[in-house]
């Protein structure tokens, strides 16, 4: 962190299903027959067959901002402003912002999570720990291998009446997905036990277990799952990066 630019795969997660709280936001402010997408920021793309959720930051205000004539990115200004830059909207430098949403707004939605083993789609989740400077303002959740995600999904399904979710939309079914020598094939899920971390606010030991995480998977993971099992972390990921991006289903991101 902090060395240099950072080379993000920002993912496409189409909305399949606005929340309430959203449909109000967005009355008549979108073109008919455009596709929406939540565009989280990862720097894991081989881990998108575990996503069980999309995180939102609940205080964050997002902008909908014209990506092409037929698609519009959910994403904060900052991210939108660095993504006109970077060439990625059709109208090259221009910003078309057509809507603001507020995160707790989005909580509810129903999203597309491309690779995810959850194929009919996850929901979008208040995570208070998004920082509205960093990527997009949107997290895709893999507890598997995340402990900052497992930690967060954890919490609210404890909590779900207070944060006024579905507490199944935060217990879906968490995968095994990468293997490691150290840490067995649930990597997170072993971290936040052995660091005893309980809840989002240990942020010391989960920045270490962050860090323990995301060696031992990229260096010594092997995936279970998908076109790549049984291929290591580092010879998969940027295979797994590339389909993504030639499926239209991603695109670089840099900051
Ligand atoms: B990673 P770096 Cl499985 N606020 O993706 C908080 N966290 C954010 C964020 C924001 N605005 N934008 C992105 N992130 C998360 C997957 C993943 C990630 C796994 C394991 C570790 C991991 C699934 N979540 O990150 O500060 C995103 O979560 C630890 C390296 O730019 C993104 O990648 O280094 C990562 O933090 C980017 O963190």
């Amino acid at each position: 962190e902090g060395v240099g630019p950072q080379e993000y795969t920002a993912l496409k997660m189409q909305v399949l299903e606005w929340a309430p709280g959203a449909q109000g936001a967005l009355e008549d402010k979108l073109p008919d027959g455009v596709d929406v997408f939540l565009v989280p920021a990862t720097l894991r793309p081989e881990t998108l067959y575990g996503q069980t959720c999309c995180f939102v930051g609940p205080t964050i205000n997002y902008g909908i901002f014209r990506a092409s004539e037929r698609e519009y990115y959910v994403v904060t200004d900052r991210a939108a402003r660095n993504m006109a830059y970077q060439g990625i909207f059709a109208r090259d430098s221009e910003i078309e912002k057509v809507a603001e949403i507020r995160g707790s707004d989005l909580v509810g939605c129903l999203v597309n999570a491309p690779l995810s083993l959850h194929d009919k789609g996850v929901r979008v989740l208040p995570m208070e720990t998004v920082s509205p400077l960093k990527g997009t303002g949107v997290v895709t959740s893999v507890p598997s291998d995340s402990p900052d995600d497992l930690i967060t999904v954890t919490t609210l399904a404890k909590k779900a009446d207070y944060y006024g979710i579905e507490r199944e939309w935060a217990e879906a079914q968490i995968y095994p997905i990468i293997d490691t020598p150290t840490y067995g094939d649930l990597c997170a899920t072993v971290l936040v036990k052995e660091l005893k971390i309980t809840s989002p606010k240990d942020v010391k030991q989960l920045e270490r277990a962050k860090e323990l995480a995301y060696k031992e998977g990229y260096y010594q993971g092997t995936l279970k799952v998908g076109e790549y099992r049984g291929q290591t972390v580092e010879m998969a990921k940027p295979k797994i990066r590339q389909q993504l991006i030639d499926a239209g289903a991603a695109f670089p991101y840099c900051e």
